[in-house]
């Protein structure tokens, strides 16, 4: 097997930062070493096959992005991003491990979801790639079937207590599958909004007219969010069950997940980049020349973006500093404007749900680091480190250190991304959510198990490199 030198790079873990040589040997990180060292007398930049020079740059553990949904039906269609897609823009942002939502659907048993998704996802990935279990029908059955999960790498479930007649689950569903989570010590991964409620109001928003992508963002009000995330939170105190909470995007969901935790219950909180950059005001309620009023299609998501008045944003950074919120995923569902985001034309609850991001992660987070927001160690502890140990990961992903697996990315703190259609966008979408955003910084290169799979602006990778990883209990429980 190929052997690689990383030199003269600067490596960032979730602890510090030093200068260091990073030795690769096949897909595994062998050594970490002091710059320019000898090892037993043998001179390494000689000896190696290839040398990647990171001289000034940052050498970071491959992204890991705990959320996306390649090719998920959906909203009446399907996500645009197949796994092939998602994962090879995966790779191009400095993502090196998805972890992707495999679907019991209602009536289905849970083991025929995950060996749909596997079929899905086999032979096609540019990165390695995860499942949790999305269990959209809570009975005997699939209550039984979540105990044999682990056995198959999927260390943790997702319940709705959104979107009733799709996936929603009721409060005795979830204490049921809680009850599991406790049991075998898979995570309960919970979407926290009262759907009943927000679809009450949205029936009301366009019996009277309001029918543009705003009022999306007014029927999932923040009281939906809170109140749904502090059920799950009682619900998880009650049963034991440790609990993390995705797409967080309300303060007030923030300050429940900070009081639970304060007070030593396991319990979680993921945000999106879209939360912390984007607004109601300026997105949902955006008015472009080709959509008019419907422009803001482009970022229907749940948990839906918050106004900008209200300042959800400058919490959600505050609480990645303070840990209040653990980790940066995307919940990368992309949508084209075009047949699939036009399906709500004239009726915003008929928008499919959801953003791409999956390709801007790293970049967008770091623009966090320039902007003061978060040190660079953090950046890769919320990107990279804690997804890992969240999600049984860690040691083999979301660090580099002798033994992992060779997934590393050379960044380029004094490089820049200009984010946009014509310019850096490889997802599989006809728009992006994130036009015009220049990043103060690039990804260089990126190796997955120690293949270079991005390098200098080109493509090196295939369809099969990603191979399917198992993960164990989460490393992260209080
Ligand atoms: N939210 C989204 O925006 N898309 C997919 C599913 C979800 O919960
Ligand atoms: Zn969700
Ligand atoms: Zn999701």
């Amino acid at each position: 097997m190929a052997t690689t030198l990383i030199t003269g790079g600067t490596v960032v873990s979730a602890t510090g930062r030093s200068l260091a040589d990073v030795l690769v040997d096949g897909e595994t990180i062998r050594a970490v070493l002091e710059p320019g060292s000898e090892l037993l007398g043998v001179d390494l930049k000689q000896s190696v096959d290839a040398v990647v020079d990171a001289t000034g740059k940052y050498v970071i553990p491959g992204g890991i992005d705990a959320h996306t949904h390649m090719q998920m039906p959906f909203g009446g269609t399907e996500a645009s991003d197949t796994f092939e897609t998602g994962t090879r823009a995966a790779a191009w942002g400095g993502t090196t491990t998805i972890i992707d939502f495999a679907i019991q659907k209602y009536g289905e048993r849970v083991e025929d979801g995950l060996a749909a998704w596997h079929e899905k996802a086999a032979g096609n990935c540019a990165v390695d790639y995860g499942f949790h279990q999305i269990i959209g029908d809570v009975n005997d059955e699939s209550l039984q079937a979540m105990r044999g999960l682990l056995d198959e790498g999927v260390s943790s479930f997702k319940l709705f207590m959104a979107y009733p007649g799709v996936f929603y689950s009721d409060d005795a569903q979830v204490l049921k599958a809680m009850q599991v989570s406790a049991d075998t010590g898979l995570m309960t991964m919970m979407h926290a909004e009262n759907g009943p409620a927000i679809d009450v109001l949205a029936q009301q928003l366009l019996a009277q007219g309001k029918t543009d992508p705003y009022f999306h963002g007014i029927a999932r009000a923040w009281q939906m969010e809170e109140e749904a995330t502090h059920r799950s939170i009682m619900l998880a105190n009650l049963t034991g069950a440790p609990l993390y909470v995705v797409h967080v995007s309300a303060k007030q969901a923030v300050a429940q997940i900070a009081t639970a935790r304060d007070g030593g219950q396991n319990v979680f909180g993921e945000t999106c980049p879209q939360y912390l950059y984007l607004s109601l005001e300026d997105q949902l309620g955006a008015k472009g020349d080709q959509w008019g009023g419907f422009e803001g299609a482009k970022w229907v998501c749940s948990t839906p973006l918050r106004s900008k008045h209200e300042h959800h944003s400058d919490e959600l950074w505050t609480a990645l500093r303070t840990n209040d919120i653990q980790m940066v995923s995307t919940d990368h569902c992309p949508f084209c404007m075009k047949d699939q985001k036009e399906l709500g034309l004239g009726d915003f609850s008929k928008i499919p749900n959801g953003i791409g991001s999956v390709e801007h992660r790293m970049d967008l987070l770091f623009q966090g680091v320039v902007d003061g927001h978060l040190t660079p160690e953090r950046w890769v502890e919320i990107t990279a480190t804690t997804p890992a140990r969240m999600f049984g990961l860690y040691g083999k992903k979301g660090v580099i250190q002798p033994g992992a697996d060779a997934d590393i990315v050379v960044y380029d703190p004094k490089g820049h991304t200009s984010i946009g259609l014509e310019k850096t966008h490889h997802m599989n979408m006809d728009y992006s959510a994130w036009e015009g955003y220049e990043i103060d910084g690039h990804v260089d290169t990126v190796m997955s198990r120690g293949r270079v799979i991005v390098d200098a602006d080109a493509y090196l990778g295939k369809a099969g490199d990603g191979a399917y990883v198992r993960r164990g209990l989460s490393q992260y429980l209080l």
